[in-house]
């Protein structure tokens, strides 16, 4: 009898950097795609703390975000059984395809990347060479997986056009090694903005605590966040060009509630901000309160949570391994 031939899933990768807590940003622009994407395709996932380091961090705390971030991610729904979820300096390869894909990329399309821009404004007294040279690490994160997806917020679409620049180079010289990903944005929710400067977006690392909601803060922070959001004077419910505060509002809601455009407006009309804000708050709470239950079962079985990352890291390191395997024997190193 001939045997059935099925299609290869799709490889799907992203990662995220625990470099604090998770805001709503991300929750709504990249993790929930991740959880929903899942069931479709082979998913990996890393938490980026080698890309953390590019920002000063202080050992003990950040031992406890990355594992927080872990414990977290598992309680907003990366199933184990189904994907695989690691820490990336827990897989060498990582490390040792970044330095190589070094030497590929050139210094002026880095110089160009709007994230290298922004955090040295924002970190004069330490703009190191890894914060420059970030999206090289990034990039074989992508590559060391052959990844097809790359399900992301709209912040790091111009790091995957790099990825694939850097990939088609090195295929161009070497012949197929490398696949090339591609960037999935979704259409809602892919930039939120910051609460307080709904011109940025909604950062972990803003120090002003009120332009982000973290996933773990509690209704009454929800809700006073929200009342507190910069919106306009003109009290309408209703998505328009240049207001920035309440279209960001409207967008935050349609996610967390699936509702369209024309409902939401609908929904409000006559209604101040107020009651929307209210509305808004509710809405997210209902969405993240399940997961901080989660997260509170899981944060204290440490012995679990290790099984669970050594386990991963071992899977992640094998496939890892014979993509950087094959990238050293085309360059021309001794293996
Ligand atoms: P940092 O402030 O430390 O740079 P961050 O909050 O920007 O961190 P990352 O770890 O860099 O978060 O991003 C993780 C994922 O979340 C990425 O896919 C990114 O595109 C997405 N993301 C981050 N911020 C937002 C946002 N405001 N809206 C939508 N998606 C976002
Ligand atoms: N730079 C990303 C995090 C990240 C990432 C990745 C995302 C690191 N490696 C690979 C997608 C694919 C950020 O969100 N700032």
């Amino acid at each position: 009898m001939e045997e059935k031939q099925y299609p290869k899933p799709k490889t799907m990768f992203s990662a995220i950097q625990p470099s604090g807590t998770i805001t709503l940003g991300n929750y709504l622009g990249a993790l929930r795609h991740w959880i929903n994407l899942q069931k479709e395709y082979f998913c990996i996932f890393a938490l980026a703390d080698l890309h953390t380091i590019t920002v000063r961090q202080e050992p003990l705390k950040m031992r406890k975000n990355v594992l927080e971030a872990y414990a977290l991610l598992i309680a907003c729904g990366i199933d184990l059984d189904k994907c695989i979820f690691f820490i990336q300096s827990h897989v060498k390869a990582h490390s040792e395809l970044a330095w190589i894909l070094n030497c590929y990329a050139q210094f002026g399309e880095l110089a160009r990347m709007t994230q290298f821009k922004d955090k040295s404004q924002n970190h004069k007294d330490n703009i190191n060479a890894g914060l420059f040279s970030y999206p090289c690490l990034m990039a074989a994160d992508i590559l060391l997986y052959k990844s097809d997806f790359i399900p992301i917020g709209a912040d790091q679409k111009q790091h995957v056009e790099l990825t694939r620049n850097i990939a088609e180079r090195f295929n161009g010289i070497y012949g197929e090694v490398f696949s090339i990903p591609e960037p999935y944005i979704a259409k809602t929710g892919a930039k939120i903005m910051s609460l307080q400067d709904p011109s940025k977006k909604m950062s972990k690392s803003d120090k002003n605590k009120n332009a982000w909601i973290s996933i773990l803060d509690n209704k009454d922070a929800i809700i006073k966040k929200f009342g507190r959001a910069i919106t306009d004077s003109e009290a309408i419910v209703r998505s328009r060009e240049g207001k920035d505060g309440i279209n960001n509002l409207i967008s935050i809601y349609s996610c967390a509630t699936g509702k369209n455009l024309d409902e939401i407006e609908e929904e409000f009309s006559g209604k101040g901000y107020g009651t929307f804000k209210a509305a808004v708050a509710e809405a997210v709470w209902s969405h993240i309160e399940h997961i901080q239950n989660r997260f509170k079962e899981i944060i204290d079985d440490k012995p679990y949570l290790e099984k669970c990352y050594r386990e991963n890291a071992e899977k992640a390191s094998y496939l890892a391994e014979n993509t950087l395997k094959k990238v050293k024997k085309k360059i021309g190193f001794i293996i």
